[in-house]
């Protein structure tokens, strides 16, 4: 019987959570990257084996990349794009000699994932992350103040973010400023209000198939190195997965990952079924999706939004959001017997609770929480297997 490969996201020797800690909760592998090398940089074998040793000082195995990040000139094919291309093969090449093949990584343009709200209190007291709707409007039509937003809404989103943003303080406007552009953990990258707006122009000629065919390009550049290396690069979907101030979005839908493997069928070519990011969409049927890319879907994030129909959607109790959390895990399961490979999945973006509530933490990566939600998927497992 195949069972999950339960893995745990680490940020290096400054996580808040340290892996005595992670140990504990009954970890095997490790999801972390070298986030000290500047993007675009190749990553050293001696530090991808310096980072190994001290995980496997503490009984575990660095397993999965999350993220080697794409740069920017990559996405928008321009200025040092194919320097930063083979210096990526070089990458990839390093983490195959030290035994490490599953690459995560996504195509966003300028921001990772994005949330209004950092600490948005559940009624148990727990804290979660956010996306509000009416807050995100208010931000990029009254604080960014982007050119071309007010022609983009409707009349009725421009009402909603006015009468929103005269809602907020200057302490309110701030933090929101700070949640969206200064980078949540993960994302490279991070942003003051006047660079961000540079960093948004760099991509007014690039429509979505232009994207699209950047990315196409990418990993056929790369893709014939991971197959030789035994090495898979998986592609983290959109987060939230449409388009988001005026930027081209490609990785929201099965219909866009269908696309991509159409273009670049190489085996390495595959996914990371991040069930938060795509549950977003109600058209999106994660356990669907599972069945039909399951040979291409070596790691998992495993996580539940709760979305209503304004617009905005926040992170629930995994058992409580609007995934089929259950449903998922048979669909890995069958995925995993029917492959004969054992599937990374790591939870992800717990509440803040108990004694996190006290503590630092990298937004979504309190202790605590993805305690919860990683047993709550274990004991999801056992049942199934035994039945
Ligand atoms: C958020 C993460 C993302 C993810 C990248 C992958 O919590 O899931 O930041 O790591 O998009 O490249």
């Amino acid at each position: 019987m195949y069972t999950m490969r339960q893995s745990w996201r680490w940020y290096g020797p400054n996580d808040p959570v340290p892996l005595e800690y992670i140990r504990q909760a009954g970890v095997t592998d490790i999801v972390h990257a070298l986030h000290h090398i500047p993007n675009g940089e190749v990553w050293p074998v001696s530090e991808i084996k310096a980072r190994q040793a001290i995980v496997a000082e503490h009984g575990m195995v660095w397993s999965v990349v999350e993220s080697v990040p794409v740069h920017e000139h990559i996405k928008t094919r321009e200025g040092e794009y194919l320097r930063y291309i083979e210096n990526y093969k070089q990458t990839i090449r390093n983490l195959a000699e030290c035994g490490i093949h599953t690459i995560t990584y996504n195509f966003m343009p300028v921001l990772d994932w994005t949330r209004t709200n950092l600490a948005y209190e559940m009624p148990d007291g727990s804290k979660a992350l956010r996306f509000e709707r009416a807050a995100f409007l208010a931000f990029d039509i009254c604080i960014l103040k982007r050119p071309g937003a007010r022609e983009e809404y409707p009349a009725k989103d421009i009402e909603i973010a006015e009468k929103r943003f005269a809602e907020m303080s200057p302490e309110e406007v701030a933090l929101i400023t700070r949640n969206m552009i200064a980078g949540l953990p993960g994302s490279e990258e991070s942003f003051t209000l006047e660079n961000f707006q540079a960093a948004l122009d760099r991509y007014k000629g690039i429509d979505a198939e232009q994207l699209r065919a950047n990315l196409i390009f990418f990993l056929q550049q790369i893709c014939p190195v991971c197959d030789e290396m035994g090495s898979r690069m998986v592609i983290h979907p959109d987060d939230p997965p449409y388009p988001i101030l005026g930027l081209p979005r490609i990785l929201s839908t099965a219909d866009d990952f269908r696309k991509l493997i159409a273009a670049v069928p190489n085996p390495s070519n595959g996914l990371n079924l991040c069930t938060g990011s795509f549950g977003v969409r109600a058209d999106n049927d994660c356990p669907a999706m599972m069945r039909e890319f399951g040979d291409r879907i070596d790691f998992v994030h495993l996580r539940s939004t709760k979305r209503d129909a304004d617009g905005n959607f926040y992170e629930a109790n995994l058992l409580e959001g609007d995934v089929p959390v259950y449903e998922m895990m048979k669909a890995m399961l069958e995925v995993e017997q029917k492959r004969g490979f054992r599937i990374f999945l790591r939870p992800d973006h717990g509440h803040q609770m108990c004694d996190d509530l006290h503590r630092k933490s990298n937004p979504g990566y309190s202790c605590y929480g993805r305690l919860r939600s990683l047993a709550e998927l274990r004991g999801i497992e056992y049942a199934i297997i035994n039945e």
